[in-house]
């Protein structure tokens, strides 16, 4: 069975261990070549920025090391047995920024990137190269290849009056996404192009689904890049989104700072709406939703569904994900 999953940074990786699981495939690692099973992940790529030379991807970093078994499962993302000595050494030198955490096990993953970034190689390249080492069994792929970053508009702390565009990371990590964002812009999003694979996945998927990542930030960027939406509405495979809000609150992250910015409550039938029947609608893209069981949520036009939904570890993603399996229509007997 081929499966597409569009996702972002530790909720979409945490979510591919349980469609791993729901197709009986090993949590951690590649599975049997003839398993007859092909996951292929669409990467939010726009988080990736460039800080001290070096390109950071932090979702396809998550995804690989969380599905690669290197991931620090406390933090969500970095290395686990992470040390900090070249952060510590870059912050004797007053080197900005200081407030972005780079482990050093974690640097290795960059100078490799980008290293193959300036000799030419694209980062799906780059990605394929470093999943050699990994081993995700998933087929981890960006939404492109070309430049895509998530600016954020805020009111200038220090001016103020005045607005200015932060980048994601500054304002997630930095400011904890504390100052409230007056617009998120995928940067670089209209001139880009999907990278190589990732049309052709989502015509060939049997079922199509959207991890509980950030519906904004996360699967709105992977939305934002020409080609995909099309694509998506014209596939013949089912497409089911898990909400990533519970209860009117997001599992983790700041998802709803972000949902505020773009004028959608933050709760499940809001995100449902917001991303739209395919059947009822000119671009909505869902035919399925999962929501936290014991709620109620309407979406005209889509099948909603109540289960579980918290992914405390990997069985429960695994039933997670054969629930939204099965609502896209594919027999998972
Ligand atoms: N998140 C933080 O909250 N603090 C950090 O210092 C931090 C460093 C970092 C380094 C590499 C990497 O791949 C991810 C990192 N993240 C950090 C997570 C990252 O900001 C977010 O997980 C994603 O961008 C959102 O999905």
């Amino acid at each position: 069975m081929k499966v597409v999953v569009v996702v972002g940074g530790v909720g979409g990786a945490r979510f591919l261990l349980g469609v791993k699981a729901a197709l009986g495939l090993p949590e951690i690692g590649e599975g049997p070549p003839d398993s007859g099973h092909e996951i292929t992940a669409l990467v939010n790529t726009g988080d990736d920025v460039w800080m001290h030379g070096l390109r950071i991807c932090p979702d396809l970093d998550t995804c690989m090391y969380t599905l690669g078994g290197g991931i620090d499962t406390a933090r969500g993302w970095g290395h686990s047995g992470e040390t900090w000595t070249v952060k510590e050494e870059l912050a004797a030198y007053g080197a900005e920024p200081s407030w972005f955490g780079l482990g050093d096990k974690d640097i290795a993953t960059h100078l490799i990137r980008s290293r193959m970034l300036r000799a030419g190689y694209p980062l799906s390249a780059v990605t394929e190269a470093l999943c050699d080492r990994w081993k995700p069994g998933v087929r981890l792929l960006p939404m492109s290849d070309d430049r895509v970053e998530t600016h954020v508009v805020v009111d200038d702390p220090d001016e103020p009056g005045q607005q200015k565009a932060l980048h994601f990371q500054e304002w997630w990590v930095r400011y904890q996404a504390k100052l409230p964002a007056q617009s998120i812009l995928p940067v670089g999003a209209e001139e880009s192009s999907p990278a190589p694979g990732v049309l052709d996945a989502i015509t060939g998927a049997d079922a199509i689904l959207f991890a509980p990542s950030n519906p904004v930030v996360s699967v709105g960027t992977v939305m934002a890049v020409p080609g995909v939406r099309d694509a998506l509405r014209k596939s013949e495979a089912g497409i089911v989104g898990v909400s990533p809000i519970i209860a009117n609150k997001p599992l983790r992250g700041m998802a709803d700072a972000c949902l505020t910015a773009i004028g959608v409550e933050t709760s499940a039938e809001a995100v449902g709406r917001h991303y739209g029947s395919r059947k009822e609608s000119e671009t909505g893209l869902l035919d399925g939703w999962l929501v936290a069981e014991g709620e109620t949520v309407d979406v005209p036009g889509v099948a909603v569904r109540a289960v579980p939904l918290l992914m405390s570890d990997v069985d429960a993603t695994a039933a997670m994900a054969r629930a939204a399996l099965e609502l896209s229509g594919v027999d998972l007997a």
